[in-house]
């Protein structure tokens, strides 16, 4: 359906009029019909083609004819000129809420500002509140919007982006008629970061669908409301888009909306070499044009000769070629986890203690876990000196035989320093069942001292797993510059491990990294470097993560039984 689109026009062709000054009729014609369109039910070509664009309410003559031309030639020629002849700040400025075109277009007049930029200007040197009708409670309300604005255009993390949808996946569950309700676009590819939240669903009644939507609790801002499509903004910054779909064409509308963009282009161009024409909607016989429609994804895919394709490998990176010689891993799954071997207590930096930690992993149904507290020469996490670690050796010794079904392993997380020691010598590191080994200083050595640096603490024969190998936190810290093509090399000449660190703002190695040790023969543990019995909850987004690097369960460490473990790390 193209209501939406031109929904879209028509109203930016309202605000477009009214930013250049023009007001009255017009600038209300084009909303009207806008709110008209979108909430037709009826597509807008079987409208046209049974020859009644006007005979939808508020769509006169003129606006008709924009909506043909729309249709025949995709765009509407007097838009684009609109579009030209106003400037692009001034736009954009339309997207700061509790900013409307006529607010705008005076401010243009009489403060000559026509960028958000220089609007931010003019609201801090309180020369807007001079203004009639504003005053310095609408300044402070534009600095805010424009704060706000910044916010928005940053990517949201997926340790932010999942909790949030799942919240109100759950409230939307309970709304009566919802079927299908599942998450798309880059959140259900799992990616480490997402533009914005796409959920979809079926339901037999579209309209009480999007009406319980756009009134859920947590809702600031409703910014599009159409008939089977709505847009919000949630806590402050983060955009979630709902849309209803057909039924029947359920398995096509999500297979396109989760994309992504590039594994869908490459799905077209195989849907045509075999004759068909695949649209968000529907595959299309070009030979005959027969229409068919898919209610599940696994049925499209399986039409196009090939398996389902799970949605965190959907990037083009070889994906279908798989799939169509059916070669597709079998990727790794938060079941397959059967520990974590990189967490901290209260004997570290940790919150919380070793029992407390034991007893929420075993809630989780895990088998071991490592606790791996500092070494002393992170001094400012209370890193342990070597007679502390022999001391929680021996309790840990003691919570063993307490507990069953479990196993507690001795482990450390410890200093790589910046000469490629480690912080502890040979005899304690013996006496752990795991070592984790991480750089937390000397960040900005050169590329060539860090890769050294790592590689000469892979070569210890006690280390068994690089902890967060580059460094990087998500949105906040760049990774240290180190080779890790080198590395990775290093890691499978040393039968290192490398981890993948679940915390959401970590996410290290990434994706694109973790699939390249693996095909490199380097093991991979995925783990949640919990400091709270909250943060062992991370393991998804390691596991996501791992999925989308191609990992299968032999590929990771933690999947692993105790005893396959125990005798990989050479303690068995
Ligand atoms: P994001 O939100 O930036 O993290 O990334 P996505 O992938 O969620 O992108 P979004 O929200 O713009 O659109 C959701 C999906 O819809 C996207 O993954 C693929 C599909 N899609 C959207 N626009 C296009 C397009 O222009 N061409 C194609 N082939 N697919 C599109
Ligand atoms: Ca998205
Ligand atoms: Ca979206
Ligand atoms: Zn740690």
């Amino acid at each position: 359906m193209k209501n939406e689109e031109v929904a879209r026009l028509l109203r930016e062709m309202g605000d477009l009029l009214e930013l250049q000054g023009e007001n009255g009729f017009k600038v209300v014609a084009y909303r009207r019909a806008a709110r008209s369109v979108e909430s037709m039910k009826t597509d807008l070509e079987e409208v046209s083609r049974q020859g009644g664009l006007e005979s939808i309410p508020g769509v006169g003559k003129a606006i008709a004819a924009k909506i043909d031309e729309y249709l025949k030639t995709g765009k509407i020629e007097s838009r684009e000129r609109l579009f030209r002849e106003t400037p692009p700040g001034m736009a954009e400025m339309l997207s700061i809420s509790g900013l409307g075109p006529k607010t705008v277009s005076m401010l243009h007049q009489k403060l000559g500002v026509s960028t958000i930029a220089e609007l931010e200007a003019a609201a801090r040197e309180h020369r807007v509140r001079r203004l009639p009708r504003m005053g310095p409670t609408s300044e402070k309300n534009i600095l805010r919007g424009i704060e706000r604005w910044k916010k928005r255009s940053e990517r949201i993390p997926l340790g932010v982006a999942l909790p949030i949808a799942e919240e109100i996946l759950g409230r939307l569950q309970k709304v009566t008629g919802i079927e299908n309700l599942s998450l798309a676009g880059s959140l259900r590819r799992g990616m480490e970061t997402v533009g914005d939240i796409d959920i979809l669903a079926t339901s037999s009644s579209p309209e009480a669908a999007i009406r319980a939507f756009v009134e859920l609790p947590r809702v600031e801002e409703v910014l599009m409301k159409g008939a089977t499509k709505a847009s919000v903004i949630v806590d402050e910054t983060v955009q979630v888009d709902l849309r209803i779909v057909d039924h029947r064409s359920f398995g096509t509308v999500i297979q396109y909306f989760t994309g992504s963009k590039e594994h869908n282009v490459k799905l077209r161009s195989l849907a045509l070499s075999k004759g068909y024409s695949l649209s968000e909607y529907s595959l299309t016989r070009v030979a005959d044009g027969e229409e068919l429609f898919f209610g599940r994804e696994e049925d499209l895919y399986r039409h196009l000769g090939m398996e389902w394709i799970p949605p965190e490998i959907r990037e083009d990176r070889g994906e279908v070629e798989a799939a169509l010689s059916g070669r597709l891993p079998r990727l790794v799954e938060v079941s397959d986890i059967r520990g974590d071997l990189h967490v901290h207590t209260d004997w570290s930096d940790g919150l919380h203690t070793m029992e407390e930690m034991v007893s929420t992993a075993q809630g989780f149904g895990y088998e071991y876990m490592a606790f791996c507290d500092h070494s002393h020469g992170l001094a400012i996490a209370n890193g342990l000196a070597a007679e502390r670690l022999f001391e929680k050796m021996e309790l840990i010794a003691g919570l063993n035989d307490q507990v069953e079904g479990f196993s507690i392993l001795v482990g450390t997380e410890v200093e790589i320093r910046a000469d490629g020691r480690l912080d502890y010598p040979n005899e304690v590191l013996e006496g752990c069942d795991v070592v984790v080994a991480s750089v937390h200083s000397s960040y900005h050595q050169r590329e060539r001292e860090m890769t050294n640096r790592i590689i000469s603490a892979m070569e210890s024969e006690h280390v068994d797993i690089i902890g967060h190998p580059t460094g990087r936190k998500i949105g906040e810290r760049e990774a240290y510059e180190v080779d890790l093509e080198r590395v990775l090399e290093a890691a499978a000449r040393t039968g290192t491990a490398m981890e993948i660190n679940a915390h959401p703002s970590r996410l290290d190695l990434n994706d694109r990294w973790s699939r390249r040790a693996k095909e490199l023969g380097v093991k991979l543990a995925i783990n949640t470097d919990a400091h709270s019995t909250c943060g062992l909850s991370a393991m998804e987004y390691g596991v996501k993560t791992a999925r989308r690097g191609w990992l299968e369960k032999g590929d990771v460490l933690n999947a692993f039984g105790l005893r396959e473990l125990l005798s990989h790390l050479g303690r068995g």
